[in-house]
């Protein structure tokens, strides 16, 4: 007999709907799981090679099924009681013996969002110290703190995904839709039936690009520069909107005198774009009569990730495209719950519903909720890569991971490793022996997108309910559950009474009440009966929000803020040592470390190890055959792999896929330095050398070949 369980895709933003079938004695023959897309107003029925084939992970034969704990240093299994008291007891006396801040809760956006808000009150609540961030740090950090910044509200997409048809004049900067986020391909392929001109920016000429009119291979990190050149295009011509820009908005003097000081050709040489494309870019834009950006990690991943996206928004207000039909901008959110995720109070200074931890008024609100003083809350704690910088100086001592890979996902890793190394306990919560969890002391096994029920904020705002399609594994536990009972053995319990995850989310949505990501009015219930509800959603009788801003903006007074951006190509600069950029991202089949994809056998076979793809010119300038193994070297470190000739790729340029750990993890050689205004790293700019691998060793021998 078929068992068919409803579901929703673990891995990207779009968040796609889908049954899975189950035929049991065809498990033989082939996998005996067909996965089929459902209709929904997000990915319209369409479902990825990654959708289709996750229940493959999720029923691997490597799922942990139950917890484990280090004995004589090998991961040992333990029963859940054991594991949980030394969690509980190892955390106690690091706690009493070094202070309440060596323990660091390190979360991830792939966690829904109950999960997420229970983490984040786990660590100021039950564990009661500063230190929490989270994987998101390095995906929404820059985005997020443009949008509130100019717009008063972080939400990914300020439109709802059905109004990009009606854009005339589209740009897609750093993000390769077609490989990170396929079902919406169709949204952009009737913009264009319609008539839209497609503006790609990126230095490689990807399976996005293909849709492009006009496609501006930029030199990477200079994406703000070349904002810059788009906006002193549409001054020079008198393409702004003036009577928006004086209704809307405040401070677009200042920008506008600084323009006016900048040389075009300049930018044109820096950039690697020609003023005649930047010419055409800015015009269409701001002459189309509606018009939507879109940026994501290419643009963001930068040391000036968040002026970078300011000067995007920048264009977006002088043209007057927002908040109005087929007019807006987003940034593409990456993980499953990479939105909600960043609402909730896994960030270092947030609290839930996109409160601040600094905020004397946001703290009174939330400790009231918590039933906690608000002098008990603790203050703000740092960023990602910070903690892991503070494990590394041993000021943190112990971590608590709970759906994150930062062995691998954190630039320069080998510093991150040697930190994680040093700690005195580390706890994984996982549903697999990742890269991280290999040097835990207790390992905590978890449910997976097909046994845990919760909600979820796809790249839109649009909360979603998945619903539990059948039942935990072995003795895995759900997230939420673990967080209740570690609490409890803490002597906190009475803080954490949860029995299940609709219990949770009714404390969300009073601790969200009245912040900016409101989720008050949106109740399972509702969420069953209407798929979807946008934030914000105040009360239960409120539809929700689809469309940000037609009237006024998020800050008090209602107008949005330019910013003057200066003009320079970030990143570290490439030098005779180091003559070539590497920069990185994803292929369509695999999913962040790789840890999920990695042990989808049909996801596996279609890419299985990991690559380097650079310009048959360069190679031969720098003597690497196509398909042979190449050493990626930058002050960092080394990533080894195989080289793959394309002259879809700038000829500075080479680019590495960011899923596979070891040797092959492109984040031994990946700069650590941070935004200033963000904490993003500037994971997509380093200056590397590549070398043959046989060269490197025969060098290591002392003889040169
Ligand atoms: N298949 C797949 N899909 C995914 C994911 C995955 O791992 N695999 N991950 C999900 C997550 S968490 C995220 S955050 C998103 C990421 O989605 P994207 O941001 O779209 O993915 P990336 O491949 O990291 O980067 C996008 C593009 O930026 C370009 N780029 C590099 N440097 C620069 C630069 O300086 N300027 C510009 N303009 N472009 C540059 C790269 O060539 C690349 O094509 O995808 C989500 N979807
Ligand atoms: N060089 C370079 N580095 C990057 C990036 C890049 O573009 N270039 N991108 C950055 C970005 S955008 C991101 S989002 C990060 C992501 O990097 P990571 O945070 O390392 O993300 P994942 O690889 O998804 O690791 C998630 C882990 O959580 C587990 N997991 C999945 N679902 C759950 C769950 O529900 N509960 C629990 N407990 N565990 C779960 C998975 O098995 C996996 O081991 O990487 C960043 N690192
Ligand atoms: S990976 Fe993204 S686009 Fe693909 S099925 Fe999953 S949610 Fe949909
Ligand atoms: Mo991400």
């Amino acid at each position: 007999m078929t068992l068919t369980m409803n579901t929703q895709c673990p891995f990207c933003s779009v968040q796609c709907k889908m049954t899975v079938e189950i035929t049991p004695g065809e498990a033989r023959q082939r996998s005996g799981f067909q996965a089929t897309g459902v209709p929904n107003a997000a990915s319209e029925g369409r479902l990825c090679v990654k959708g289709m084939n996750a229940h493959q992970h999720a029923s691997s034969r490597d799922r942990l099924l139950y917890p484990l704990v280090r004995k004589n240093g090998e991961l040992v299994r333990a029963s859940w009681e054991e594991a949980l008291d030394i969690v509980a007891a190892r955390f106690s006396a690091i706690q009493e013996a070094y202070g309440r801040d060596a323990v660091g809760v390190y979360g991830g956006g792939s966690l829904t969002n109950e999960t997420a808000y229970a983490l984040g009150k786990f660590a100021r609540v039950a564990l009661r110290s500063r230190y929490i961030d989270y994987n998101g740090r390095f995906c929404m950090s820059a985005a997020a703190s443009a949008g509130v910044k100019t717009f008063g509200i972080d939400r990914g997409l300020t439109n709802q995904l059905s109004e990009i048809p009606l854009a005339e004049c589209i740009i897609l900067a750093g993000t390769n839709i077609a490989e990170c986020q396929p079902t919406l391909m169709p949204y952009f392929i009737r913009a264009k039936e319609n008539g839209a001109f497609i503006i790609v920016i990126d230095p490689r000429a990807t399976a996005t690009a293909e849709l492009a009119d006009l496609h501006l291979q930029v030199k990477p990190g200079t994406d703000s520069a070349l904002v810059s050149g788009m906006l002193k295009v549409i001054l020079d011509e008198n393409l702004i909107d003036s009577a928006f820009i004086q209704s809307r908005t405040k401070d677009f003097d200042q920008l506008k005198a600084d323009l006016l000081r900048i040389d075009l050709e300049g930018i044109a040489e820096l950039t690697g774009v020609s003023v005649e494309q930047i010419r055409t870019a800015a015009v269409t834009y701001a002459k189309a009569g509606t018009g939507m950006v879109f940026t994501a990690r290419g643009v963001e991943q930068h040391a000036d990730g968040h002026m970078a996206v300011r000067n995007f928004l920048n264009m977006v207000l002088a043209t007057g495209k927002i908040g109005r039909e087929g007019c807006g901008y987003g940034a593409v959110t990456g993980q499953g719950n990479g939105q909600g995720g960043r609402e909730h109070g896994q960030k270092a200074d947030q609290l839930p519903g996109y409160r601040s931890i600094e905020n004397e008024n946001d703290r009174a609100f939330v400790a009231k909720v918590w039933g906690i003083p608000p002098e008990e809350l603790p203050g703000k704690g740092v960023s990602a890569y910070e903690m892991m910088e503070l494990v590394y100086q041993e000021q943190i001592k112990a971590l608590f991971v709970m759906g994150s890979n930062p062995v691998v996902s954190n630039p320069h890793a080998s510093l991150v490793e040697e930190g994680i190394r040093k700690l005195d306990f580390l706890v994984v919560a996982d549903m697999f022996l990742s890269e991280t969890a290999k040097y835990a002391d207790v390992v905590l096994p978890v449910t997976s997108y097909m046994e845990n029920e919760g909600t979820l904020t796809n790249l839109e705002g649009r909360v979603l309910l998945r619903e539990a399609a059948r039942p935990a594994p072995g003795e895995t536990r759900h997230d939420w559950q673990i967080l209740c009972s570690v609490a409890e053995k803490l002597g906190r319990g009475a803080y954490f009474p949860f029995k299940d995850a609709e219990e949770i989310f009714n404390e969300l949505r009073k601790a969200s009440q009245g912040g900016i990501a409101d989720y008050f009015g949106i109740t399972y219930e509702r969420l069953r009966r209407e798929e979807g509800i946008y934030w914000p959603c105040p009360s239960t009788d409120h539809p929700g929000t689809g469309r940000l801003f037609e009237h006024s903006f998020a800050h008090a007074d209602g107008l949005a803020r330019f910013q003057t951006v200066p003009v320079a190509s970030q990143g570290e600069e490439t030098n005779g040592e180091y003559p070539l950029i590497m920069t990185n991202g994803r292929v369509l089949p695999h999913y962040l470390t790789g840890v999920q994809t990695r042990r989808s056998p049909v996801l596996a076979a279609k890419f299985v190890e990991s690559f380097m793809e650079i310009h048959p010119l360069t190679a031969r300038k720098h003597r690497i055959e196509d398909g042979a193994l190449v050493r990626v070297s930058s002050k960092r470190g080394t990533v080894t792999v195989r080289s793959r000739y394309s002259d879809k790729i700038r000829k500075d340029t080479v680019f590495i896929p960011m899923h596979w750990g070891d040797a092959q993890n492109v984040n031994l050689a990946t700069n650590p330095e941070l935004d200033p205004y963000c904490k993003m790293p500037d994971f997509k700019v380093s200056a590397v050398r590549v070398r043959p691998l046989a060269e490197e060793w025969s060098e290591d021998e002392g003889e040169i070949i």
